[in-house]
């Protein structure tokens, strides 16, 4: 195995030579390593079944299944599908996911720490996926700004990107909208914690999922703070110009892994509607996405 980092780029390396069914803990353990201190790994050669691709995500840690059936791929429902390809003219998965920016879970109470993605049809055009880490967004903020957010709380929710199901065709939405409070209600997270493996400060907050910011009494603060946010860390750049924004390109074969603690995610966008598929799997390392508020 080797890994050398991504000439010209501010994150992510590239590791040759991984094969996850003769490499030993400790070959596991530096590339776990590579992921948090470099954000991104990209493994290449990775040409791998979807029991394979599993069992090289299982060597990482936990998988966590997507809570929403109609992600699952149908013959291994531990990976989820984002894809605009029907198959025997039936949608696999869903399509058009991620088209904004977000960590994986944020919404949830429990998110894990690493996603791994295997791309499986590539566009010719608009390929790849934007990133930005949240760890040097958090440092490079204004004292101002980083005064504001200390000791409080980020309201997370999943309801402003929710995709309706197939089979809710013909349900009332305040039906389907009380469902989604039922079964993901907002959680609270600490606006910036410690990364439990870098010791890092992360900024953890998204256009998709934050949708408030609370004082450690629980009173919302002025919405304006959270606009300040996203814009300082690029959010809200839609050339896709900002200075933390980092492209990640990829080809069939190349197996994506990243640090789900402190990088969000947003997926390119597409003016034509090329094909694009890939497979999800997203695991729990040893710890919690965060031990303690930072
Ligand atoms: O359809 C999607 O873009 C899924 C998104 C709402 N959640 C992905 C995740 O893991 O948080
Ligand atoms: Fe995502």
């Amino acid at each position: 195995m080797e890994i050398t980092p991504q000439a010209g780029k501010k994150l992510g390396v590239t590791v040759e030579g991984f094969d996850h069914t003769t490499a030993s803990e400790s070959d596991v353990q530096e590339l776990m390593q590579a992921v948090y201190t470099s954000k991104i790994a990209v493994l290449k050669n990775q040409h791998l079944s979807t029991d394979a691709f599993l069992e090289l995500s299982k060597r990482l840690g936990r998988p966590e299944r997507y809570y929403e059936p109609i992600y699952h791929h149908p013959d291994n429902p531990d990976i989820f599908v984002s894809s605009n390809i029907p198959q025997d003219g039936k949608q696999v998965g869903v399509p058009k996911t991620g088209h904004f920016w977000h960590a994986d879970y944020q919404f949830m109470p429990n998110p894990f720490g690493i996603t791994l993605i295997h791309p499986q049809v590539v566009p010719e055009k608009n390929r790849g996926t934007y990133f930005i880490d949240m760890g040097e967004a958090y440092r490079r903020l204004p004292d101002d700004l980083k005064a504001a957010v200390a000791g409080t709380k980020a309201r997370q929710t999943v309801r402003k990107y929710f995709k309706i199901r197939p089979g809710d065709v013909y349900r009332p939405l305040s039906e389907i909208v009380a469902e989604i409070k039922q079964k993901t209600p907002d959680v609270l997270h600490p606006t910036t914690f410690r990364h439990p493996l870098t010791g890092e400060t992360v900024l953890y907050i998204s256009e998709a999922a934050t949708i408030e910011i609370e004082d450690a009494d629980g009173n919302p603060l002025d919405d304006k703070l959270l606009r300040r946010l996203f814009e300082a860390t690029g959010q809200l750049d839609e050339e896709m110009r900002h200075e933390l924004i980092h492209l990640q390109e990829f080809v069939v074969g190349d197996l994506l892994i990243w640090d789900n603690r402190s990088l969000i995610h947003r997926a390119r966008h597409t003016t034509t509607p090329e094909p694009t598929a890939s497979h999800r799997v997203t695991v729990h390392d040893a710890h919690k996405l965060y031990e303690e508020a930072a």
